[in-house]
């Protein structure tokens, strides 16, 4: 017999124009690791012609011809049609019809057809076949048992696949003659219970046959049912890649290919009995006390580690995972082996906090633990990073503190770190941030390389049930748009569950790219502990009572199978129950609870031992004349050869020439000029937001474009000094809630990088408001954890509408933790009042106290996260340059810029000082020098506003004790800084004075949409603010 060797190329039907040379074109240059090699014995393979190569061109035919007669040639057609009905070999070959037709051949042609009247059934049976059996790969999972309580089958449509035979009792006859009938009535297949023996080709496209290339039907149907009807239920033929499908198929299709060692099942029963009795312990210890516990969905424990262990067999020595509440705590003790009396000393009301903040509740705290992986035997180290109850809300910044070590430690395939996400079902289908976070999976400056999902999938969240919660059959369908695999598993079956992570690991492995693992179980408690879930679920619960544990299953299974027997089992228990019962007997030893013991990511070496800064100085932010001109040089040159910029660049490259040549710089400048210097020093900058690359303003020029060759770009910033960091500029997804959480994940892997997002306009970064209120605003109180992420908010009134007008510094304002009634009793207001406050708020005038401002943020012993409000008009305002007198050694950033002309001179004189921040303040020199009062007024400008410069305002107030003191804003009374300002000027003095405002009133929108309207009320807000008569009435 001939052996016909298989292909993995895709069976389409071939085209009449498909040659011979175009068909072998085609074919993979060598097969698949995963294909199989089958012994072909197609009716055709004893023809005498079908010899060497000639033999693959003809299997080729012969699967085309199967899935579809008319696509190959007629010629062919009639060969294959008497191959298959019989005829001997030699005689079913007949010489095609010469192309002048002659009637008489053609009649002679058909009449040999017609002479085999089984050949039509024969086809026609070995595509219904085909189709059946990719009816099941397609639609299989729909029908898989998953719900382990039997009620939801976990997807939430409800119609049975009409195309495939669900005879869930494996072919009994009655049952399949039944949906046979109703396949054929439905015009599906047209097979008979006749059918049921016949033996069948398998194409390609199936791994179900093991060694054998053909099966009888009744097989077949009994393979796919086993491969996907079971408690696996897999969802990948949405997939476009071959080469991936046919690597799940063979996963899940092999025969046998899903058997675990006695060694297997015992480590599988040992975590699983470590799983539940830490939930049992910690309920019988604090019955009354909210853990969030997993109790139904046990197996999560067993499943992580199968995740863990396969990807560190596979090479990942760091995973980073993201959690919600429910199972965190048997995560930490269990997955992350965090100390057993750390986790129970919690749940004493009486320990007292060591760190300095809010602290945060036990089921949201982090954690980092660096351990030997006992299956492997190698280094792993896992992280659990501290999240908010914002549900999903960590996921990209999972995805961010994953990306960042990948970077760090040279990872760039994801070899070696990688990040798991756990979710549960409402939360993942429910929340939109999920959706950003898949999208960024796949961006070159943004991907991990892969991560796991799984979801614990208890068929509620809270009160509702599924089909009040989402739309779509699983919670998981969003994570179809990225093409990630999904595996549906019945998690009351722990083999099963244990199989699909060891897939899920192994694809991300040979694939870098997401997949889901959906554990459908149930949820045995009510929300947390204290919650009575029969008043909403009465009849989910009545079965939820009845559902013996999983734990108890699978010991009574391997016990029946003699893998353990009941004293082995009882004993691993005991061993268990005894090593909570220690650790807690130790747990109250413990009278303080140090939250930096649950850090999630330790920054070795930037703090001393005891986690306090090195120093509490902060260096001159200056830079000597020689890097800057060498820095002003390289952001206005092209440093590579052969590279043609656009035309009006070259210009804007030219200015910027210019400028350096005369020592000043702009906005964009004045950037590049603290981006390089710190570069030198081996800081590594990461710029990430939409547009960020050229600068929503077309002022940054960050990433050059040739003009003649595609996608061939520069970037001069990596082209400044020899060993310098790199720099990565990157242009995000249009996301802010996800891009957002992504950097602050970055940032938080180490302090030794300026990581920036910037926003499109200022006013976008309410939809990722949830990472500035959850974490950056209050993240080192909750989780002592530090943060220097920057925020560039383009801010001010332009008369551009109420969109993209304001960043709404009001917002951040309110969250400073500063006291508006106490002048702090600090020595160093520069250092000390920055190591206290939860984050920075500066709104700079200056190019270069934006240039400052932005190197402090590493110079400084600590990280705090700085929020600025960045320019657009100044962006190019002549009076908007700096000199670079103003950013030489010694030189730093000014907190307050007070005024330097005819009022400081006469300060007695003065009879208003105007206090003001970021661009108004050209709006008021240039009034005040219209109206000749620069003698009468004097304007000094709030570059940082929080913390506020409680000292340098005293001064500037005592300055001028004649002056009526006046805030003056462009912003809404309601908004800006008004609010946050004045009761901080009246602490500053006293409250000896009034401060009065000047500026626009108090609205519902933030700014006009009408042009004349924005100059009228900017024009009102100048005349009230050098009205020297304004506040008289009010006095
Ligand atoms: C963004 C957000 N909205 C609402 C909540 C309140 N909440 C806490 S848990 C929960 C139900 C979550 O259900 P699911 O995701 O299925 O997880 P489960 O509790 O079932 O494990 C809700 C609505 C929250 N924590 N976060
Ligand atoms: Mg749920």
């Amino acid at each position: 017999m001939l052996n016909l060797r298989t292909c993995a190329t895709k069976l389409r039907p071939l085209t009449a124009s498909q040659t011979v040379k175009t068909i072998s074109q085609h074919r993979p240059a060598a097969p698949r690791t995963f294909q199989q090699l089958r012994c072909y014995s197609a009716p055709v393979a004893a023809e005498p012609f079908l010899s060497g190569t000639s033999s693959n061109y003809v299997e080729e035919m012969y699967y085309a011809w199967l899935e579809n007669p008319k696509s190959v040639h007629k010629s062919w057609d009639i060969f294959f049609r008497n191959a298959n009905a019989g005829a001997a070999p030699g005689t079913a070959y007949q010489s095609p019809p010469p192309l002048t037709t002659s009637l008489s051949i053609l009649s002679q042609t058909q009449s040999l057809v017609q002479a085999q009247p089984n050949v039509d059934k024969l086809v026609e049976d070995h595509l219904a076949v085909q189709s059946l059996i990719r009816a099941y790969q397609i639609r299989g999972h729909h029908v898989a048992q998953l719900d382990p309580l039997g009620i939801l089958d976990a997807d939430l449509d409800s119609s049975l696949p009409a195309d495939i035979i669900t005879s869930t009792d494996k072919l009994d006859l009655a049952v399949f003659k039944e949906r046979l009938r109703v396949l054929t009535v439905g015009g599906f297949y047209g097979l008979d219970e006749s059918d049921l023996d016949k033996v069948f080709h398998l194409p390609t496209t199936t791994f179900i046959g093991g060694n054998e290339s053909a099966l009888p039907l009744r097989e077949i149907i009994r393979r796919l049912e086993m491969a996907y009807c079971q408690h696996i239920g897999v969802e990948f033929m949405f997939i476009n890649d071959l080469e991936q499908c046919q690597w799940i198929r063979q996963k899940f299709e092999t025969p046998g290919i899903m058997q675990f060692t006695n060694e297997e099942k015992r480590t599988l029963l040992a975590r699983l009995v470590r799983s539940t009795r830490f939930e049992e312990f910690l309920h019988r210890k604090w019955s009354s006390e909210k853990r969030f516990g997993l109790e139904g969905c046990e197996v999560l424990i067993p499943a992580l580690k199968t995740i863990i262990d396969k990807s560190s067999e596979k090479g990942v020595d760091y995973v980073i995972m993201g959690m919600p509440h429910r199972g965190r705590l048997n995560v930490l003790a269990n997955v992350i082996r965090k100390e057993l009396e750390q986790i129970f000393c919690q749940f004493d009301s009486k320990l007292e906090a060591a760190d300095e903040g809010s602290g945060d509740v036990k089921y949201h705290l982090g954690m980092y633990h660096r351990r030997i992986n006992r299956v492997t035997d190698r280094n792993i180290t896992l992280s659990l990073v501290a999240n908010p109850s914002h549900l999903e809300a960590a996921d990209p910044v999972v995805q961010g503190k994953t990306k960042a070590e990948q970077f760090y430690c040279g990872d760039t395939e994801g070899k070696k770190v990688m990040s798991i996400l756990l979710h549960g079902d409402a939360a993942f289908a429910g929340q939109g941030i999920v959706y950003e976070t898949f999208h960024l999976s796949d961006l070159p400056s943004y991907t991990t390389h892969g991560t796991v999902h799984v979801v614990v999938n208890n068929q509620i969240g809270f009160t509702t049930d599924p089909r009040m919660a989402r739309s779509s059959p699983y919670p998981t369908d969003v994570a179809r748009v990225v093409n990630a695999p999904i595996f549906h598993v019945n998690a009351d079956d722990p083999e099963a569950v244990v199989y699909v992570c060891n897939v899920a690991a192994e694809w991300r492995s040979t694939f870098h790219k997401d997949v889901v693992v959906d554990l459908v179980c149930y949820r045995r408690n009510g929300h947390n502990e204290m919650d009575e879930p029969m008043f909403t679920q009465p009849l989910m619960y009545k079965q939820i009572r009845k559902q013996k544990p999983v734990l108890q299953k699978y010991a009574e299974l391997l016990i029946s199978q003699g893998v353990v027997n009941q004293p082995e089992y009882e004993e691993e228990i005991a061993k268990y129950d005894k090593i909570c019962e220690e650790a807690h007997a130790r747990s109250k030893d413990e009278k303080i609870l140090h939250i930096k013991h649950w850090l999630d990511s330790p920054w070795p070496g930037f703090f001393t031992l005891d986690g306090q800064p090195r120093s509490m100085t902060c260096p001159s932010t200056g830079l000597n004349e020689e890097d800057l001109t060498h820095i002003g040089q390289v952001a206005s040159s092209v440093p590579v050869e052969d590279f043609t910029i656009h035309g009006g660049l070259s210009r804007i490259l030219k200015t910027r020439g210019e400028m350096v040549k005369n020592r000043t710089v702009d906005w964009a400048l004045a950037e590049y000029m603290a981006f390089g210097s710190l570069l030198k020093e081996g800081i590594h900058i990461r710029l990430s937001g939409q547009d960020v690359e050229r600068g929503t303003f077309s002022h940054r020029h960050h990433v050059l474009h040739d003009q003649n060759v595609d996608k061939r770009t520069c970037i001069p910033m990596n082209h400044l000094w020899p060993n310098q960091a790199p720099y990565t500029v990157c242009n995000s997804s249009l996301s802010e809630y996800g891009v957002l959480g992504f950097e602050l994940g970055f940032a938080m892997a180490s302090p030794n990088a300026l990581v920036l997002w910037e926003a499109q306009f200022g006013d976008f970064h309410n939809t990722a408001q949830c990472i500035i209120d959850q974490f950056i605003c209050p993240g080192q109180a909750k989780w002592v954890r530090q943060n220097g992420i920057v925020l560039l908010l383009p801010h001010g009134m332009e008369g551009m509408g109420p969109e993209h007008s304001s960043a709404r510094p009001e917002r951040f304002l309110q969250m400073c933790n500063d006291d508006p009634d106490v002048f702090p009793k600090l020595d160093d207001f520069d250092v000390r009042q920055l190591y206290e406050c939860n984050w920075i708020v500066v709104n700079c005038s200056t190019p270069a106290n934006f240039f400052h401002v932005l190197r402090r943020q590493i110079l400084l012993p600590f990280r705090k996260p700085l929020i600025i409000f960045t320019p657009k008009s100044l962006l190019r305002h002549p009076e908007a340059r700096s000199s670079f007198d103003d950013m030489l050694p010694g030189t730093h950033f000014l907190r307050v810029i007070p005024d330097s002309g005819p009022a400081a001179q006469n300060p007695e004189q003065v009879k208003r000082v105007l206090f003001c921040t970021g661009k108004v303040y050209y709006d008021l020199t240039r009034e005040r020098k219209a109206r000749q009062m620069e003698a009468d007024v004097a304007i000094t400008r709030v570059e940082q506003l929080s913390p506020f410069p409680f000292d340098l305002l005293q001064r500037e107030a005592q300055k001028y004790p004649a002056a009526e003191l006046v805030w003056c804003q462009e912003e809404h009374k309601n908004q800006g800084y008004y609010d946050y300002v004045k009761p901080r000027l009246r602490t500053t003095i006293n409250r000896g004075k009034p401060v009065w405002y000047a500026g626009r009133e108090p609205a519902a929108a933030p700014a006009t949409g009408n042009k004349k309207t924005h100059l009228t009320e900017l024009q009102r807000l100048l005349d009230t603010a050098f009205n020297l008569d304004a506040f008289k009435d009010l006095a």
